[in-house]
Order: C-alpha cells, then sequence, then structure tokens
C-alpha cells in the first residue's frame, strides 16, 4: 500500500534531526515536541496547517514507528488524511491507537521546490491508560455572536505547569493567570487548581473557527471550533440592538415588533381613553341630577370606578 522511495522514508527524519539539533543548541531549556496523549483504544484528529502556496501541492502524514506514509484523501478504516485547501489545512484521524503507535510523526507537504519536503508540524503521540491532558470532546460549536466553554482536564502532575488555549493558525495563545492587556477580553481561561481549567470565548465570530489546542506543560489536545452563521432574529439582532443600525431595510422582523407595539401599547391606551370619556359622561349626568344632596357619596363612587378601571387595564395589559 505504502509504497515510497527510501529517500522519502529518510527524509522527515534527517529534517526532523536537523530541526532538534538546532533548536537543541538555540534552546537547550526544555523544548520538546508537542505531545498528545491518547487513552489505549482510543482516537485522534490532528491539524497539519500548512501555507497557502502549498494548497495544490500533495501532502502526506508519516509514522515514525512504522515508517509509512499517508497521502491525503485516504480513508482507512484506522486512519484517515483529508486535505481541506479551504480552511488551507489537513487533518489525520487516528482511532483504535495502541501502545505501540506511540512514537514521532511528521506532516510533511512535497513543495516541488527546493528542498523538495518539508515537515509542517511533528506530533509525538502517546498512547497510555489515560491522557494527561484531555478535552470532553474535542469538537464544539457555537454561534456568530455568542458563546463556547472547553474544559480541558489535567493530571495531577501537570498543577504547576503552563496551561494555555492556543489557535494553530498563529499559534496565539491565552494564558491561565496572565491578565495583560496583550490577552484578549473575548478569551478568558480559569484554572480551578483541582485538575481541570475552563476557556470562555464571547462574542463569536465566524473568523474564530478554526483549530485550538488545550495544553498544559508540553501536553496538549486538540478541539475544533466552528462557528455558525448567526440565525437570523436571534444572535444578529442582539449584536445590532447594541450597535448602530446600518441597514435602513425594514425587515419581517422590525414589522413584527411594530405589530407587537400597536397590542401591547396602543390598543390598551385606545380602551382607556374610551373608559375615561364613559365614566366622565356618567359622572356630569349623575352629578346634574342629584348635584346637591349626594355630591360626596358619588366622588367616592368615582373614584372606587378609577381604581377598578386602572387595575383593569393593568390586567390587560399583562395578559396581552
Ligand atoms: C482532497 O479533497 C479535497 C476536498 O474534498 C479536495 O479539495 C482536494 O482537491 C483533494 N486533493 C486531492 C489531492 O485529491
Ligand atoms: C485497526 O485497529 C485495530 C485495533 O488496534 C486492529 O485490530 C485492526 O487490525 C486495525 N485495522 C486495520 C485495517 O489496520
Ligand atoms: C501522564 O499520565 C500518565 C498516565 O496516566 C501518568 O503516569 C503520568 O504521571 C502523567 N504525567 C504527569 C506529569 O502527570
Ligand atoms: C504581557 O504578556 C506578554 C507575554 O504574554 C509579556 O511579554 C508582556 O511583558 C506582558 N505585559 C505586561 C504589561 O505585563
Ligand atoms: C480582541 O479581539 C477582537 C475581536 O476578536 C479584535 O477586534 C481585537 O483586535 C482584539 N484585540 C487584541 C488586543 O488582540
Ligand atoms: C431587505 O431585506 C430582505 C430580507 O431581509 C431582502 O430580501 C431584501 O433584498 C432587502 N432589500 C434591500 C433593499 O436591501
Ligand atoms: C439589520 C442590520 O443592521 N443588520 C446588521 C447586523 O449586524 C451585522 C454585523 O454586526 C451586520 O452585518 C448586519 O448588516
Amino acid at each position: 500500500m505504502h509504497i515510497h522511495s527510501a529517500v522519502d522514508m529518510i527524509y522527515p527524519l534527517i529534517l526532523s534531526g536537523i530541526l532538534l539539533h538546532i533548536t537543541g543548541v538555540e534552546c537547550y531549556t526544555g523544548w520538546s515536541n508537542p505531545t498528545l496523549t491518547v487513552k489505549t483504544g482510543g482516537s485522534v484528529t490532528i491539524p497539519c496547517h500548512y501555507d497557502e502556496k502549498y494548497t495544490q501541492q500533495k501532502k502526506y502524514w508519516f509514522s515514525g514507528t512504522d515508517k509509512s506514509n499517508t497521502y491525503t484523501n485516504t480513508t482507512e478504516k484506522n486512519l484517515s488524511v483529508m486535505d481541506h485547501p479551504d480552511q488551507i489545512l489537513f487533518t489525520v484521524t487516528m482511532r483504535n491507537l495502541q501502545n505501540k503507535h506511540t512514537g514521532n510523526y511528521y506532516c510533511v507537504v512535497e513543495t516541488g521546490e527546493q528542498p523538495p519536503i518539508k515537515t509542517i508540524y511533528e506530533p509525538y503521540l502517546k498512547i497510555q491508560s489515560a491522557p494527561n491532558v484531555s478535552v470532553v470532546s474535542s469538537s464544539v460549536s457555537g454561534h456568530e455572536g455568542g458563546d463556547i466553554s472547553v474544559q480541558c482536564f489535567y493530571s495531577s502532575g501537570y498543577k504547576n505547569e503552563v496551561k494555555q488555549w492556543c489557535r494553530y493558525k498563529d499559534q496565539s495563545c491565552y494564558t491561565v493567570g496572565r491578565t495583560n492587556t496583550s490577552q484578549n477580553s473575548s478569551v478568558q481561561i480559569s484554572d480551578d487548581g483541582r485538575g481541570s481549567f475552563t476557556v470562555l470565548m464571547t462574542g463569536l465570530r465566524l473568523t474564530d473557527s478554526g483549530w485550538y489546542y488545550c495544553s498544559a506543560g508540553e501536553a496538549l489536545n486538540p478541539v475544533q471550533l466552528t462557528v455558525n452563521e448567526a440565525e437570523p432574529g436571534t444572535v444578529s439582532d442582539k449584536v445590532n440592538e447594541t450597535g448602530i443600525l446600518n441597514d435602513n431595510n425594514e425587515t419581517e422582523d422590525t414589522v413584527a415588533t411594530q405589530n407587537n407595539e400597536l397590542l401591547t401599547v396602543w390598543l390598551p391606551a385606545l380602551a382607556a381613553l374610551l373608559l375615561l370619556l364613559i365614566l366622565i359622561s356618567v359622572f356630569t349626568w349623575r352629578w346634574r341630577r342629584r348635584h346637591s344632596q349626594f355630591q360626596l357619596h358619588y366622588i367616592s363612587i368615582l373614584c372606587s370606578d378609577i381604581l377598578t378601571f386602572i387595575l383593569r387595564a393593568q390586567i390587560l395589559y399583562i395578559y396581552i
């Protein structure tokens, strides 16, 4: 199935060897590959972001453990590698992971230039009894203008490690306990100190869609975020209520609002006016007939009439 030359196999290894060597020299203290810890028998999906100029080029997933490569748009039982040129990335899904799958992996692009291949991502996969960093669901979705929250669990050994929520695309991160103007208030991240931290993203925008990861120390877990377009009449209206209406097109919603206004405000007001007129005419009629005798008595009746009217009008208003 995986027919390839020895050069193909060896290239990513040489490249990563050089890379490791260089980084080993440049930053001696604690640089390591991103580590994805996966539960035995579990599965994982990994995004490999490539440069836009490689959209048309061939890409593959190289396994350091069995020295095989799998080109994009391959679907096997336990492995699928799918290109998503619209998102400028390909995804690798591995299922039924076992201990023997522990090792280094490489996302590789055949550049069509010099050097002929380029390793764009090289995660280390560790299959173990329980993951060190995990999420309940590696795929979350929200609506434009809405919120999402993601809870990331970490094992006890990571209690004092740096915890982050990062975006793959530009490697921008939000860090627990760092409230700093360079961090955005639309993302809040808080650690309970007892094994999980929660990321809250508010005021979602369509451009927030994409791949993120939770990390504690070197261990990380990918999460895909999908932001759907706001449904008309719900979230977008909320957004526009706070802002300036930049569209004087009278939509069905505004018409409906006006109908509602007619029912709740103008109808009771009209009824109130009518009732008041009736009351006044009744009062004047009574006044003229028995002006002298029961003046005080009628004034009190009138008062109670007005009171019941007000109560009724209120009930009517609430009912509508
Ligand atoms: C792989 O699939 C994607 C989307 O289905 C498509 O755009 C792309 O051209 C395919 N790539 C290859 C090499 O077939
Ligand atoms: C998929 O993984 C399971 C469990 O490791 C294994 O038994 C099976 O042979 C694998 N299937 C393929 C097609 O590799
Ligand atoms: C990572 O998880 C493994 C397996 O559960 C555990 O043995 C190890 O101690 C964990 N590492 C840390 C730093 O917590
Ligand atoms: C904000 O955080 C960045 C790194 O995240 C750091 O370089 C910078 O010094 C911080 N600024 C302040 C004012 O704390
Ligand atoms: C914060 O996010 C908003 C919307 O996502 C963006 O417009 C703004 O530039 C960001 N600010 C910083 C400092 O990143
Ligand atoms: C007004 O809005 C409706 C539906 O929202 C749309 O079909 C119509 O094209 C709009 N008209 C203008 C002039 O924008
Ligand atoms: C009717 C209206 O003003 N719609 C606007 C609501 O806000 C979104 C973005 O905030 C605009 O794209 C709509 O045109």
